[in-house]
């Protein structure tokens, strides 16, 4: 039985891969920081099938005794501070969990376990004034927050521990994947959860940033399955994972509102509360390298996936609300 260990495994992406990896026979042990509450909401339904180690991306050596008690076959460090907006409040501490943390965890498993298998949660905003549309492995980076800033330290530390030390490490480039278990902060889970509150006469209006902003959304549950493949090959290497098609928040904002039989105009309004300091306007994958080597996929379509957001979110909040 091979084991895993996840960095991350109480987000999004953790609670996927675990249940992805449980599927296929492994054993999983989920790194969690120490907190005066439980945070275990998306994987309490896991909880039973999976190993807790108390460690932090801040402390060497918790992440060290971590992956040297148990002895991965393969490393997934997803955890990271992960929302772009407030990386322009918190800048430093951004750096230490998203840029630091990595250089932390690599030498963790340089030390002790350098067998196993490595992989960095790297992300499409490292693109983010986008040099070539569609973005691909190769396209130059020219991110726009301290958030993006610290992914290309996180992806070139990555590559340089694989080129220095012969570590097994890939860098995931992942463009945006949201869920019915996405952060309410971020903009898909925002708009779904709004719209469905706002049809249960629970809030009355939406306020939203930047409407024209264009991303390539897919969902979580077929991005963890990428994540895996990459550390199936032969040899490491970097891949760009999206859906290479693109969607305006605009275009969500309609999506999600006519799920509820609304038009997203009378409910959302601009508020400059919501707008960056500077934006990435439009992202889309060039997912070519994945699909020809990696055999991978996506299998949920936009619309699909938005709408499965509106009844999880609908689910939640019926209980409260007057239909
Ligand atoms: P989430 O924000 O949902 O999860 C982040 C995880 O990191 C949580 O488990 C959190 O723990 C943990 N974490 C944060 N700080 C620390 C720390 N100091 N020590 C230990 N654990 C910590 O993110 P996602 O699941 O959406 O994303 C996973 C990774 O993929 C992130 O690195 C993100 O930047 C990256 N990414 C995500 C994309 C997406 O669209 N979702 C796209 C591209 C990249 P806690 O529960 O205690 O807060
Ligand atoms: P992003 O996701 O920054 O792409 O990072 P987010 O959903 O926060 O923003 C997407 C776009 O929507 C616009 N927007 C708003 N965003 C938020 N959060 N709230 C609003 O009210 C709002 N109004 C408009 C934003 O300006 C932006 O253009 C996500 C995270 O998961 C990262 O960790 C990951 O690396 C990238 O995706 C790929």
């Amino acid at each position: 039985m091979p084991t895993a260990l996840i960095s991350g495994i109480t987000g999004q992406d953790g609670s996927y891969l675990a249940e992805f990896l449980l599927d296929k026979g492994y054993r999983v042990i989920g790194i969690v920081r120490r907190s005066s509450t439980t945070p275990y909401e998306r994987i309490a339904h896991l909880i039973d099938r999976v190993e807790l180690v108390s460690a932090d991306l801040l402390d060497q050596t918790s992440l060290t005794d971590a992956v040297g008690l148990y002895q991965p076959d393969e490393v997934y460090n997803l955890a990271a501070q992960s929302f772009v907006q407030t990386s322009w409040s918190q800048p430093v501490l951004t750096g230490e969990f998203t840029a630091l943390g990595v250089t932390r965890m690599l030498e963790a498993v340089k030390k002790a376990a350098p067998k196993a298998r490595f992989y960095q949660a790297s992300s499409s905003e490292m693109f983010g004034k986008v040099q070539e549309s569609p973005q691909r492995e190769t396209t130059p980076f020219y991110p726009r927050s301290p958030y993006g800033v610290a992914k290309v330290y996180a992806h070139w530390i990555t590559v340089n521990y694989r080129e220095s030390f012969g570590l097994y490490a890939v860098s995931g480039i992942l463009f945006n994947h949201e869920s019915p278990r996405r952060g309410l902060e971020f903009v898909t889970r925002k708009v779904t959860d709004g719209a469905v509150r706002i049809k249960l006469g629970l809030a009355r209006e939406l306020r939203l940033g930047n409407l024209e902003a264009r991303r390539d959304w897919g969902y979580a549950g077929d991005y963890v399955d990428a994540m895996w493949r990459m550390l199936q090959q032969d040899t490491p290497d970097d891949y760009v994972i999206g859906t290479g098609k693109t969607w305006s928040v605009r275009q969500l904002c309609d999506t999600a509102f006519r799920a509820v039989g609304l038009d997203y105009r009378d409910y959302v309004v601009q508020d400059e509360r919501f707008f960056r300091p500077a934006e990435v306007d439009l992202l889309v994958a060039d997912p070519a390298k994945a699909r020809r080597q990696l055999g991978w996929e996506p299998q949920v379509g936009f619309e699909e996936l938005i709408d499965t957001m509106v009844r999880a979110d609908m689910d939640r909040h019926a209980p409260l609300g007057r239909k």
